[in-house]
């Protein structure tokens, strides 16, 4: 039985009135993890995966899961991504990998179609981790990466705990994280990146993800007025914290490294023109193939941090997030390339500069990904874009693939 043939129009259009939750016209869609936005995301996927024919589960940790199953339903191949944004995205981050999925069970029952084994489309919770820290929470949970009670006590930067706004949208399901563990998982996401545009090819298989470490940085000095107080005399937790954001970021301005910092989010008090601030807060994103160089990113951090105090600053140093640089199935990729070149697609193998649940899925079982271009590398904004032939070559690969691994014998 050759694999179902995918209805693109269905896929692209999808897309798009997803993409239309949490529409902050003209700045792109916010949808942070179980905002109201996530929940009319949620019930909107939901309601696809049951008109596809699908059985719906929710787990403890606010997954969703659409289930066709197999004939003979002994062991189950799963794909999926998360519909959770960053604030001010473009519509294909996460979104493209669920969509794709649903496509595909879709494709399936419009064409009568059954697979040997059973097929799962998974939605994870909070994989972007703007609200709520760490990310990759719901995937983390399946993949014993942090306990089921810790992520459920995860508090938001806007105070609210995880599982009270779980149950708030709707969506603390009673299925165990552990009741769909499969044989083999797939992600289709975007690059997000500009590799494969620059390489010309329209198929990335992804071998490994590079590691990432999060961190809540917040300074106290001493806040003063702006005219009387000497320089000589200020402890100026402001300029403190904008000195050590410019060393990481020199630090990793290195361009024979790998390794990437970013300041994403940076804020002073009491945050007037005429006072000296008394404390500073900022968050880094350090990220690198290399375990190791992530740990001497962390390490010069702390040594920074512990200087400020020597100089009379008090310093908080809070780690929010950490995932190691993990490799996926070699077999799984060779399987990936051999299916891709059948279709006729170009690819490069490469490793992922974004984080993706993919990489927590990889400590359950066999795991990899596929990438399609995205114009101009541009993503985490909203001209994220990718060729619509691209995002339907990619869905009918993946189509290919998952049905050839649920009826391979
Ligand atoms: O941050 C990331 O790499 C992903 O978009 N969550
Ligand atoms: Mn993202
Ligand atoms: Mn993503």
């Amino acid at each position: 039985m050759s694999a179902p043939t995918i209805d693109g129009r269905r896929l692209l259009d999808r897309l798009n009135e997803l993409g239309e939750i949490g529409r902050e016209t003209p700045e792109g869609c916010t949808r942070l993890a179980l905002s109201d936005a996530d929940m009319l995301a949620r019930n909107l996927v939901q309601s696809w995966l049951l008109e596809a024919g699908a059985s719906v589960h929710i787990d403890q940790v606010g997954n969703i899961y659409g289930m066709i199953a197999g004939a003979n339903n002994s062991s189950l191949i799963m794909t999926g991504s998360h519909i959770d944004t960053v604030s001010r995205a473009g519509k294909l981050d996460g979104c493209y990998g669920v969509i794709a999925g649903i496509e595909i069970l879709q494709s399936m029952k419009d064409q009568g179609l059954q697979p040997e084994q059973s097929l799962v489309v998974a939605v994870f919770s909070n994989e972007e981790g703007v609200r709520f820290s760490p990310d990759l929470l719901g995937s983390r949970v399946i993949a014993k990466d942090i306990d089921l009670d810790d992520a459920l006590a995860v508090e938001s930067r806007d105070g609210k705990a995880f599982c009270s706004e779980l149950k708030r949208i709707g969506f603390a399901g009673e299925a165990s994280p552990w009741k769909f563990l499969p044989k083999y998982f797939i992600e289709l996401h975007i690059e997000q990146g500009p590799v494969l545009e620059a390489s010309g090819k329209t198929i990335g298989i992804v071998e490994s993800v590079q590691g990432h470490s999060w961190w809540q940085v917040s300074i106290g000095g001493c806040a003063n007025h702006a005219g009387t107080t000497p320089m000589s005399l200020r402890k100026d937790a402001g300029m403190a914290a904008m000195r050590l954001a410019c060393l990481l970021e020199s630090l990793a301005a290195d361009a024979s490294l790998p390794l990437v910092a970013t300041v994403g989010t940076f804020s002073l008090e009491p945050n007037s023109i005429n006072v000296v601030p008394g404390r500073a807060r900022f968050t880094v994103d350090f990220r690198d193939t290399d375990n190791a160089r992530l740990r001497e990113a962390e390490i010069l951090l702390q040594r920074e941090a512990s200087a400020l105090e020597d100089q009379g600053f008090s310093v908080q140093l809070q780690n929010l997030s950490r995932a190691v640089s993990v490799p996926f199935d070699l077999d799984l990729c060779d399987r990936l390339e051999s299916a891709a070149v059948a279709q006729g697609a170009s690819i490069l193998r490469m490793v992922s500069g974004a984080s993706h649940d993919a990489q927590m899925m990889a400590k359950v079982c066999p795991t990899a990904m596929l990438f399609v271009p995205s114009i101009s590398g541009i993503s985490h904004n909203p001209k994220e874009k990718t060729l619509p032939g691209d995002l339907v070559m990619g869905a009918q690969l993946l189509t290919d693939v998952l049905w050839s691994l649920a009826n391979k014998h």
